[in-house]
């Protein structure tokens, strides 16, 4: 087990002296231990007759610990204080321009942390003032929306409200791999990627509400409150079925500030950028309105040098987290595989995972639940005979969309793109245990 607990966090957890002084100890008693699941479990047992850890009554036995109301605000452990977001070390930050990702390598299951939600801010963010904050609701002409309004939270709040489970990635999430850049870890290469359950209200009772004309309405603007005016058009096909939100909630609490606090609005399967954050207006009109962060930003740059725009779904893909890029086998004998998939179009049917480089595949476990445009958890047994090996996943969603190979994809979206790069990820184990990022 110890093994594992160090594995899944990987940077500044352990010194490499600590590292290897932990190899070195194991090495003695796992030597003779069959290479299979249960004979590494009984080594591990048979290890504990000398251990004091296990001999001696810790002072936590023997003593009054701390009450109740140290913390009320729970946090983390302090012996876990490694999980961190982070910046990348290879990104540029532009004043307030800035990207934090997310630890996926030491997550479990399928939501996110509400603290370690990555975070991607335009021009910084802010803790607004929720008995300030109005939702002002208009049509681009005064047919379109026969009663415009301007909504309090509290007067949102007291509609009907839904909870529903989504993953967020950043339409440039994985974007330095386009350019083959060997980032180092999970966390820099998949980490613009979030899963959480949002309470809010259908956008589309909200238009209801408001007397809206639904034959001639196609579009809807959603504005932010922060200074990057953050603008994005959302076809009226996407609210009609009822899956776009205007959420406060957020993992059961108000939306972190970092991630919108009081207001945003939630695109289910569609790249980020469209979650407006700090949400202060929707505009219902009849023709996509072409801002600057869909004219010029988060486009894909083709091969024949011509761009394409509005290619907002997130398709299906997979990574995965454990074990990643940076971290190191410690034994050899039974590891687990776990990953994540997802897909903008709908739910994941299957992920299959290879260890030889794609040459052979085998179906992965998918834990439950397995929802719609939401991160689905998998694992998948491995067996480590100290040889190299090369960790591949590939997700297929209901619809029948298969993640492509980096061969498969450059070959219709060549190099030069910054965005939606889907890509199998491939990470190389190495004889000494070390994980690394390769494009296979
Ligand atoms: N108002 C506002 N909304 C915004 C942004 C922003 O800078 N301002 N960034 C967008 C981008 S590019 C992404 S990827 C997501 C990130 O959401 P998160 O910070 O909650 O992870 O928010 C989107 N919504
Ligand atoms: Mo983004």
């Amino acid at each position: 087990m110890l093994s594992r607990f160090i594995q899944r966090a990987p940077e500044n957890f352990l010194s490499r002296d600590q590292m290897q002084a932990v190899r070195a100890g194991r090495r003695g008693f796992l030597a003779g231990a069959v290479a299979a699941a249960a004979g590494a479990m009984a080594a591990d047992r048979a290890d504990a007759q000398g251990d004091p850890n296990i001999l001696n009554l810790p002072p936590h036995s023997k003593a009054l610990g701390q009450p109740v109301a140290a913390r009320g605000y729970g946090l983390p452990s302090e012996w876990e204080k490694n999980l961190q977001r982070r910046e990348s070390p290879g990104l540029t930050r532009v004043s307030q321009s800035s990207v934090s990702f997310c630890p996926l390598q030491g997550l479990f299951g399928i939501i996110t942390p509400s603290g370690l939600h990555f975070e991607r801010h335009h021009q910084g963010w802010w803790d607004l003032d929720p008995s300030k904050h109005r939702l002002m609701l208009n049509g681009s002409d005064d047919a379109m929306l026969k009663r415009p309004m301007v909504l309090s939270m509290d007067e949102l709040m007291r509609l009907p409200p839904v909870s529903r489970m989504h993953f967020i990635e950043c339409g440039a999430n994985t974007g330095m791999e386009w350019g083959n850049v060997a980032v180092p870890t999970v966390q820099y290469t998949h980490g613009m990627l979030s899963c959480s359950e949002f309470t809010g209200v259908p956008l589309r009772t909200l238009l209801e509400l408001c007397g809206a004309d639904f034959k001639r309405g196609k579009f809807v603007l959603a504005e932010g409150a922060d200074g990057s005016g953050m603008t994005r058009t959302i076809p009226m096909s996407m609210v009609m079925d009822g899956q776009v939100l205007v959420a406060y909630g957020q993992n059961g609490e108000m939306l972190r500030p970092e991630n919108g606090y009081p207001l945003r609005l939630i695109v289910p399967g569609v790249q980020g950028v469209s979650w407006v954050k700090y949400l202060r207006r929707i505009e219902l009109g009849d023709m996509p309105y072409a801002t600057k962060d869909e004219s010029i930003h988060y486009m894909d740059l083709m091969p024949d040098g011509l761009h394409r725009q509005y290619t907002s779904i997130q398709e299906v893909k997979s990574v995965i987290t454990s074990p990643s890029g940076g971290q190191v086998l410690l034994d050899k004998g039974f590891h687990t595989v776990t990953g994540l998939a997802w897909s903008g179009r709908g739910k994941i049917k299957r992920v299959d995972v290879s260890v030889d480089g794609g040459r052979n595949w085998k179906a992965a476990r998918l834990e439950g639940p397995v929802l719609s445009k939401c991160l689905t958890r998998f694992n998948s047994d491995f067996v480590w005979d100290g040889k190299p090996a090369f960790f591949q996943s590939r997700a297929v969603d209901e619809t029948g969309h298969v993640q492509p190979t980096y061969g498969e994809l450059r070959k219709v979206r060549a190099s030069r793109s910054i965005y939606h790069n889907n890509a199998i990820q491939s990470w190389a184990l190495e004889e000494n245990g070390e994980v690394k990022n390769v494009q296979l």
